[in-house]
């Protein structure tokens, strides 16, 4: 099992160089502590140095299999489903600026967030419209790169666009590109999914990359989630990709992260 913990940086402060020293030391602790890979959050690509990422992440013999690219929602309100047509556009080329750096890593490019969340009045008929076009755009962009796109159910107190695994299967049949699927996160298919190893399985070849956290978000081990099960389920399908941990940095992130791996390594 290749696991990966995500890092989550903010791209102003990834270009000052005292965060450099930040993403060194973090970069640091998760190979120290036994990860194989990283999964960086990033904002912005173009406010990145490459080379100096490149350095840094290989330095510390870790790989980069996804890019969490939700930032540019969260900080700057840039979605594929917003109403001004100009943000949508915006958004559709910020995820195209992802694919060098998802390229030269061969991560996957993660869309969570920037989707959007259609708010009450919106259409939402609308919005998968916008939403299925924005897709079908991207992953053209990237099909030609060898990079796939996985977009993560969302539970439904985040947006209300895309919660659970059959409408990410039923969005996927509408996008019709096959380097387009899923990323399942089990603390999102606790709230969501009915059966989380049946949903594991209906997604099967579809499921580009997967996310770990309890059932109260903290590190595997710390709630009430099935790991043994669900990743038994996992594995009993087709899927060759990573186990990332995405969870709470609580009581404090170290413990998080060692509580975590432990976990998940004597599963
Ligand atoms: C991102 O991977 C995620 O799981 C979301 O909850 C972020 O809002
Ligand atoms: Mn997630």
């Amino acid at each position: 099992m290749k696991l990966s913990i995500v890092l989550s940086t903010q791209p102003a402060q990834f270009q000052a160089a005292t965060f450099k020293g930040d993403l060194e030391t973090n970069l640091a602790q998760i190979a120290s502590l036994g990860y194989d890979g990283v999964e960086l959050a990033i904002r912005d690509p173009k406010l990145i140095d490459l080379e100096v990422l490149d350095r840094l992440v290989r330095r510390h013999g870790l790989s980069m299999p996804a890019i969490g690219t939700g930032q540019a929602w969260g900080e700057e309100g840039l979605s594929f489903t917003d109403p001004a047509p100009e943000i949508r556009h915006a958004a559709i080329e910020r995820i195209k600026s992802h694919i060098p750096v998802a390229s030269h890593f061969g991560a996957v490019i993660i869309i969570g967030l920037v989707r959007g969340i259609v708010k009450p009045g919106m259409d939402h008929a609308q919005a998968m419209d916008w939403l299925v076009e924005a897709l079908r755009e991207c992953s053209a962009a990237a099909r030609p790169h060898g990079i796939r796109l996985a977009l993560e159910p969302i539970n439904r107190y985040e947006t209300t666009l895309i919660n659970n695994a059959a409408e990410g299967l039923d969005l996927i049949e509408r996008v019709g590109a096959d380097n387009f699927g899923l990323l399942l996160d089990t603390f999102h298919m606790n709230i969501e999914e009915a059966d989380i190893e049946a949903s594991i399985h209906a997604c099967d070849e579809r499921i580009f990359h997967f996310h770990v956290a309890d059932s109260n978000r903290w590190y595997p081990g710390a709630g009430h989630l099935d790991f043994r099960s669900i990743l038994k389920a996992l594995f009993d399908t087709s899927y060759q990709g990573w186990v990332s941990g995405e969870f709470l940095p609580k009581p404090d992130v170290k413990t998080a992260a060692q509580e975590g791996i432990a976990y998940l390594r004597q599963i």
